[in-house]
C-alpha cells in the first residue's frame, strides 16, 4: 500500500499501470529514471509493451544510463523503441541497435541533462519516474538519480511509480542540485566527495503529476563474475602503482577520490583495495558497486558519492539489510554532478575504466566490437577519463579464448584519444604512458601489456611502420592498421 508514501491530496491520482500506459502514443519521448538496472520504472513500461504488442507504436526512450528488462528489454522485444539514449546494456536492445532497428545515440553521461534542458535533443513529453515516495515538495528517487531531476523539470507531464520494494530508509541519501544553464551557471560548490549542496527530493510542482502507479517489482541488478586470477592481478598492479605515486610525492597518503567503471574488471580492481593497507578512501564515481560495500565493511571507506547503487543481487540484499550504516557514508547525486568535468578536475579523481581494446599508441575503444557493433556505450568513462588527475584503462590482454588481442595496431573505433590515457593495465602488466611520445608508448604497451602470443606480430608491425615512415611521429602502415581485425573477421582469429 502506498498511501503512507504520498500526500493525501494526491490519492485520486493513483491508477493501475494499464491506465497510465494508455497515456503513451506513437512518437512520444519518455524521459525515464534509471541508471544501471537501478531505480528504473517497471510496471508502466511492461504495460506499454503489452499495448505495443496489440497495436504497434514506437517511442523514444531517454534515461540516466542502462535499465533493466522491464524497460529496455520489454520495449525492445515489443519493437517499440524508435530512439534510445544515452547508454544501454540490454541484449535484445543491443541486437535491435545493431540491426538498424533503433536509432541509438551514445553520449557522455554528464552532458545529457544539460542538452535535454537546452532542447538540443528535442522535447520530453513524459517523465516516467520510479520513486520511494512523494512529498508536498517533490519526488524522492530510489536507488538511482541519473537525469531524473532535469527530465522532471523539462517534461510536460510526470508519471510516478511509487515502488514499495524500495525501503523508506533511502530517504535522505540523495543530494539533488540542478545547475543553472549558461550564461548564468555558477561554480558547483563541491570540494569533497561528501559535500551536500542540494535537496533530498527532486523538485516537482504536484499539479504536474498526472498519475501515480503503485509498483512492487524489484530492481533486476546484474550478477558479477567472481574475481578471477587476471582481475586479481590487475587489482594488485593498481595498488602497487598508487603506492609508488604516494612514495614519489605525486599523491597524498590517503590517495585521491576513486572512480571505477561498470563491469567485472572494475569491480575486481576495487576488491584489490579491500586487501590493501589504504584507509580513509574517498570515492567520487557514478556507480556504487559491491566492491564499495566491501570497502565500507572493511572500515576503509570514508565517503562514496555516486549517481546509482549498482550492486549484484546479493549486494542489493546486503545494502538493504545495513542501509542505516551505509547511509552515513554514501550519497546519490544527479549524473550531471557525479560525472561533472569541473568537479572531477577539482577533486583530482583517479579514473579507472575498462576498454574493449587499446592500440599501441594508447587510444582506447570502449564501445564498438570490430569497429562496427555497439557493445554498451561510452557511459561515463569519457567524463572521467579526460578530466581525472590520473586516468587508467584496463583490459584483459586477450578476449574470446585467445582469438582476439585486446592490444591492436590501431583501434577499430576510438572513444578516448591517447591524450586522455595515462596508464594501461592488463593482467600482463602496466604501461605508464605519462611523459612518453607515441614511439615510446608503442614499446611500453607492446612489451608490458600485450599477451606474449601477440607480442611478436605487434612488434613486427611497429618496426615495419617505423621503417616505412622513416620514424614519423606516429608510425603506421595505413593498409595494415586494421589487419588484425580483418584477419579475425576472415579467419576467426587475429593470430597469423
Ligand atoms: O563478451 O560477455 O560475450 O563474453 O566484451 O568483457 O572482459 O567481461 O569486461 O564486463 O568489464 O566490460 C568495455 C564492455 C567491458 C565495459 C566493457 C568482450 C568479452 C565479453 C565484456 P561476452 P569483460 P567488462 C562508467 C564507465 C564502457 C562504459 C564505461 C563498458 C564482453 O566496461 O561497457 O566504461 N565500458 N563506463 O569477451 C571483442 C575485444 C573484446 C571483446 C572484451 N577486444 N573484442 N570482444 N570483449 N574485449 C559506468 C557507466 O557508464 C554506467
Amino acid at each position: 500500500d502506498i498511501s503512507d508514501r504520498i500526500p493525501k491530496s494526491l490519492a485520486d491520482k493513483v491508477v493501475s499501470a494499464e491506465t497510465a500506459a494508455e497515456y503513451f502514443a506513437d512518437g512520444m519521448t519518455i524521459g525515464a529514471s534509471g541508471f544501471t538496472p537501478s531505480g528504473y520504472p517497471k510496471a508502466v513500461p511492461l504495460a506499454i509493451a503489452e499495448r505495443m504488442k496489440k497495436n504497434p507504436f514506437k517511442v523514444n526512450i531517454w534515461t540516466g544510463a542502462s535499465t533493466g528488462p522491464e524497460l529496455d528489454g520489454a520495449l525492445a522485444e515489443a519493437g517499440g523503441i524508435k530512439q534510445r539514449l544515452p547508454y544501454q546494456t540490454n541484449t535484445p536492445l543491443r541486437n535491435a541497435i545493431n540491426s538498424g532497428l533503433v536509432n541509438y545515440i551514445d553520449m557522455h553521461l554528464s552532458e545529457v541533462a544539460q542538452q535535454s534542458r537546452e532542447g538540443f535533443l528535442g522535447k520530453i513529453d513524459v517523465a516516467l519516474v520510479e520513486a520511494v515516495a512523494i512529498t508536498e515538495e517533490g519526488i524522492i528517487p530510489s536507488t538511482s538519480v541519473g537525469n531524473t531531476p532535469s527530465f522532471i523539470q523539462s517534461a510536460d507531464v510526470v508519471i510516478v511509480e511509487v515502488n514499495t520494494s524500495q525501503p523508506m530508509e533511502l530517504v535522505g541519501m540523495h543530494d539533488i542540485y540542478i545547475p543553472l544553464d549558461p550564461p548564468n551557471r555558477l561554480p558547483i560548490p563541491i570540494t569533497k566527495a561528501g559535500d551536500r549542496i542540494g535537496t533530498t527530493f527532486m523538485p516537482c510542482p504536484l499539479e504536474k503529476i498526472k498519475y501515480i502507479v503503485p509498483c512492487d517489482i524489484t530492481d533486476k541488478t546484474r550478477a558479477l563474475a567472481p574475481v578471477d586470477e587476471a582481475a586479481r592481478k590487475m587489482g594488485q598492479f593498481t595498488v602497487d602503482l598508487l603506492k609508488k605515486e604516494i612514495a614519489e610525492g605525486r599523491m597524498p597518503k590517503g590517495l585521491l577520490p576513486l572512480q571505477s567503471g561498470v563491469g567485472n574488471v572494475a569491480n575486481a580492481v576495487i576488491a584489490g583495495f579491500v586487501s590493501s593497507d589504504f584507509t580513509d578512501l574517498e570515492v567520487y564515481t557514478e556507480v556504487i558497486q559491491d566492491g564499495m560495500f566491501d570497502l565500507a565493511d572493511a572500515g576503509k571507506l570514508k565517503f562514496a558519492s555516486g549517481t546509482a547503487f549498482s550492486p549484484s543481487p546479493e549486494g542489493l540484499q546486503r545494502f538493504y539489510k545495513d542501509i542505516d550504516k551505509y547511509k552515513k557514508i554514501m550519497m546519490l547525486r544527479p549524473q550531471e554532478i557525479s560525472n561533472n568535468p569541473e568537479v572531477v578536475r577539482r577533486l583530482g579523481v583517479i579514473a579507472m575504466n575498462t576498454a574493449i581494446e587499446v592500440d599501441i599508441y594508447g587510444n582506447v575503444n570502449s564501445t564498438h566490437v570490430t569497429g562496427t557493433k555497439m557493445m554498451n556505450g561510452i557511459g561515463g568513462s569519457g567524463d572521467f577519463a579526460r578530466n581525472a588527475y590520473l586516468t587508467i584503462f584496463y583490459t584483459q590482454s586477450e578476449a574470446k579464448g585467445g582469438k582476439i588481442s585486446s592490444i591492436v595496431p590501431f583501434c577499430s573505433h576510438i572513444d578516448h584519444g591517447a591524450h586522455d590515457v595515462d596508464v594501461v593495465i592488463t593482467e600482463q602488466g602496466v604501461a605508464d604512458l605519462r611523459g612518453k611520445c607515441p614511439r615510446e608508448r608503442a614499446l611500453e604497451i607492446i612489451n608490458n601489456c600485450a599477451h606474449p602470443d601477440f607480442r611478436p606480430i605487434l612488434l613486427d608491425y611497429y618496426e615495419r611502420a617505423l621503417a616505412a615512415t622513416k620514424g614519423a611521429q606516429t608510425p603506421h602502415l595505413l593498409d595494415e592498421a586494421l589487419s588484425f581485425h580483418q584477419r579475425f573477421l576472415a579467419t576467426g582469429s587475429m593470430q597469423k
